[in-house]
């Protein structure tokens, strides 16, 4: 209301003035909607003061009629603005109050997600192979069911010798299932191969000498206590070329050893025998654990068995149609359990197929 409406109303209408200065501050105090519903009932609700005297207006004295209904009809469109008004006010605090409690700041840090990584089996294979291909070999894959003749028969293995008995290797389809009785044909047996060397027989099928090749992967085994899984990986390499000798072994082997290992290794090589090698050795690098004096790691030895290794019998040459006159070649096979065993001082074999988190995120 202007001053010069509400001077006229004072002067002419004290008592509306009143109701009018009374509503308008019980209105304008509400400071939340219930007490605003609570002044508007009470100043423009059907039993306020000012509502009743303009509802019996007609039985008020006929000269002030005329003003009291003038009047009185302007302080209650004047209060109801005021209620609306302050309505409007009431809500749009509510409004701002909830959006600035339910605000989000958007660059607090998310909630953490654990990230995983590779098992430290696929890590360990990896570093050996970021070794061999740092020499520049190539990395050569080929099947996990395998047939006979690449597993064994080719790999100077004979019928008769224990690894191809059904005690040791998980066959398939045997060989008699494979054929007729009558044409009994050992190589057309289907297994799970029980080494990677079958990749190195293809490899060599394929392509003509040099070969510097690594093999890594699953080999499976009927073996199953403390010491052997089933399954288990290895890491197979192949070198042929001219004029390749066992001191070529033994140079790759100890630059191995270091790599791996780190630090100045010694190795030392003893006699062995394996069927697709001639020589054949295995291969020992010193215990760093406890420098040579000998501890439980090593077996109060002073040294670590890391490798089965040797010249590829020239008889094998026959099967891949290299000729054994002209090339030479080393092969060397590592597990690659036992490798990360040593590496880090790992106690158990089990411990890499528990998929136990605690014992996994430590590498
Ligand atoms: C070993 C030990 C010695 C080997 C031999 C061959 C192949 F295919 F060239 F004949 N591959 N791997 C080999 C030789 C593997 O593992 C203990």
């Amino acid at each position: 209301m202007d001053d010069a409406l509400m001077a006229q109303l004072k002067e002419r209408a004290p008592g509306l003035a009143a109701l009018f200065s009374a509503g308008s501050k019980a209105i304008l105090d509400a400071d939340d909607l219930a007490a605003l519903e609570e002044a508007r009932v009470a100043t423009l609700g059907r039993k306020s003061p000012l509502v009743e005297m303009l509802r019996s207006i007609n039985t008020l004295d006929p000269e002030e009629r005329p003003v009291l209904g003038r009047f009185g009809n302007i302080v209650r469109r004047e209060l109801e603005a005021l209620v609306e008004a302050r309505e409007a006010e009431l809500k749009r605090a509510a409004l701002d109050a909830s959006l600035a409690g339910e605000r989000i700041d958007v660059t607090l840090p998310g909630q953490p997600f654990p990230s995983g990584h590779e098992h430290l089996i696929s890590q360990t294979m990896r570093e050996v192979e970021d070794i061999f291909v740092g020499l520049g070999y190539r990395v050569a894959e080929g099947p996990e069911v395998e047939l006979d003749y690449y597993n064994f028969t080719a790999l100077n293995t004979p019928p008769s010798h224990p690894a191809r008995s059904a005690h040791d290797t998980f066959w398939v389809r045997e060989q008699r299932e494979a054929m007729p009785e009558a044409v009994v044909d050992a190589d057309r047996g289907v297994l799970l191969r029980t080494h990677t060397s079958p990749v190195q027989v293809r490899v060599m099928e394929q392509q003509e000498p040099p070969v510097y090749i690594v093999c890594l992967g699953k080999v499976y085994r009927r073996d199953s206590d403390a010491t052997h899984t089933p399954m288990f990986h290895q890491v197979e390499g192949l070198v042929v070329d001219e004029g390749i000798t066992l001191a070529d072994l033994k140079g790759t082997v100890h630059f191995f050893a270091e790599e791996f290992f780190g630090g100045d290794r010694a190795i030392r090589v003893r006699p062995h025998f394996f069927p697709f090698t001639e020589p054949s050795i295995e291969v020992d690098v010193n215990c760093e654990l406890c420098g040579g004096k000998g501890c439980r790691s090593c077996k109060y030895s002073g040294w670590l068995e890391i490798m089965g290794a040797g010249m590829v019998d020239p008889n094998l040459y026959g099967f891949v149609g290299y000729d054994a006159e002209k090339v030479s070649g080393f092969a060397f096979g590592m597990g690659v359990e036992r490798m990360a065993m040593l590496k880090h001082g790992i106690p158990d074999l089990r411990l890499f197929y528990e998929n136990d988190v605690r014992f996994l995120r430590q590498f």
